[in-house]
C-alpha cells in the first residue's frame, strides 16, 4: 500500500509497476507491505493512517503479457485507491 502525493501519482505507480516495481524504486511512501501468501490464507493488520490518498494493490505476478511486460494481480484487478479524510 502506497501512500499517493496525489491523484496524478498514479501513473506514476503504473510505470513502477511496468518495470517490475522494485521496493527500492517506489514512487511514492510505503504504508504497508505484506509479503505473498498462500493460497486462501488471510492476514488482518490494524494501521492508523495519515489523512491521504492511498493505492493498495497486489503485486503478485501473474506472467508476462503480449508486450513482454510483468503481468501481475494489480493488472488483473486487484488494485484499489481510496482516501482517508481527516
Ligand atoms: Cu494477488
Amino acid at each position: 500500500m502506497l501512500r499517493l502525493r496525489d491523484s496524478s501519482s498514479l501513473a506514476s505507480v503504473e510505470a513502477w509497476k511496468r518495470q517490475g516495481a522494485s521496493e527500492l524504486l517506489a514512487p511514492a511512501p510505503i504504508a504497508l507491505k505484506v509479503d505473498a501468501m498462500l493460497p486462501g490464507a488471510s492476514i488482518v493488520r490494524r494501521v492508523r493512517l495519515e489523512p491521504g490518498l492511498y493505492v493498495v494493490l497486489c503485486l503478485v505476478p501473474q506472467g508476462r503479457g503480449a508486450d513482454g511486460a510483468i503481468v501481475d494481480h494489480a493488472h488483473l484487478g486487484m488494485q484499489q485507491t481510496f482516501v482517508v479524510s481527516p
